[in-house]
């Protein structure tokens, strides 16, 4: 049976970061009321915060897809942060949940909480059954922790708290720090300021060869509206395309995207990561979901709104 969000208040923290602003940009489609914050008006790590804002502003629903996030060298670099804000975040904001009588809440969690060695494509559920990949496994406990936190809410006092398991993103509003981000930003700016610059090459990290499955944060919008309406269970269920491609590959793909015509050097001293993650998405298809952007329109659009950005 379907849930009904209609005329519901939909709190949505973190609403100016990637997915936060993607989740208000399909929202507006939906007959609700849009609770959003950002990290300047709340800070989700203070528990006092979080429940005054409870308090005060009563959401009806919640998507929590706020959280420290970062490509594979901030996750390395930056542990202490990436599983202790997380927590923090997390915590807050499911337990208070509960108490503030919120009728559903969507904890966002991640692909790299699954386990480094995994069957491929990842099934629901192969979670917690191998070691982690060590360059993400702060963020990665931290993740499990929500999903378990979820879980444990709707087995103890029956609380209709979903979770979701998104692969790797890209799209309007990512960020762009050129150690800290994630590969599809890092590298669309690197591909531009070279093109910008008419250099010889562009340096890719790692080898190349490890694959990575990537999808539009609108359809990941679209996804965590369609589970808000249609999934009520324990399990966190995974969002993807179930389609991955090479870093190599995906390189050429942003050098054509942006029309460089230089060569890829690889800086095999930069880490790989996990070899491969790519999703089952079989479930959730099976629900009646599925992606609509294919990642080559995707890249486009993502380049256009990069160039839209520069000129402001
Ligand atoms: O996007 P990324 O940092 O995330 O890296 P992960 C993906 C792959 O791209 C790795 C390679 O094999 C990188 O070595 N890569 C190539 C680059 N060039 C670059 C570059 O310039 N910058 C970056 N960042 N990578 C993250 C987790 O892992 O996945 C997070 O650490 C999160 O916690 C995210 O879960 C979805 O897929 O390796």
């Amino acid at each position: 049976m379907q849930f009904s969000i209609d005329n519901a208040k939909i709190w949505v923290p973190g609403a100016n970061g990637m997915v936060g602003s993607a989740l208000l940009r399909r929202l507006k489609k939906e007959n609700v009321e849009v609770l959003a914050t950002t990290r300047n008006d709340l800070d989700l790590r203070d528990t006092n915060e979080v429940n005054l804002f409870y308090k005060n502003a009563r959401p009806d629903l919640v998507i929590l897809a706020a959280a420290k996030v970062g490509g594979i060298h901030a996750n390395n670099t930056y542990p202490a942060d990436f599983i202790g804000d997380n927590l923090q975040i997390q915590n807050n904001v499911i337990v208070r949940a509960k108490k503030h009588g919120v009728k559903k809440l969507l904890f966002l969690g991640s692909s790299c909480s699954y386990p480094k060695n995994c069957s491929q494509p990842i099934k629901e559920e192969y979670l917690l059954n191998g070691p982690l990949e060590p360059t993400n496994e702060w963020y990665a406990i931290a993740k499990i922790a929500g999903i378990k936190l979820c879980q444990a809410y709707r087995k103890q006092y029956e609380c209709d708290f979903i979770s979701a398991m998104p692969t790797n993103l890209y799209g309007p509003m990512d960020s762009f720090h050129p150690e800290d981000s994630h590969v599809p930003a890092a590298l669309l700016s690197r591909f531009h300021d070279a093109c910008k610059k008419e250099q010889k090459s562009v340096t890719v990290w790692g080898t190349g060869k490890p694959l990575r499955e990537f999808l539009h944060v609108d359809d990941l919008a679209d996804a965590c509206v369609f589970l808000l309406k249609n999934y009520s269970d324990a399990p966190a269920l995974n969002i993807g395309t179930g389609e991955d491609i090479s870093i190599g590959d995906f390189a050429k793909l942003i050098k054509t995207t942006v029309g460089f015509s230089g060569d890829i050097e690889f800086d095999t001293s930069r880490p790989d990561g996990t070899f491969r993650k790519r999703l089952d998405v079989s479930k959730i298809h099976a629900l009646g979901w599925r992606h609509r952007i294919d990642l080559e329109s995707g890249l486009k659009l993502y380049y256009q709104w990069y160039l839209e950005g520069m000129m402001k």
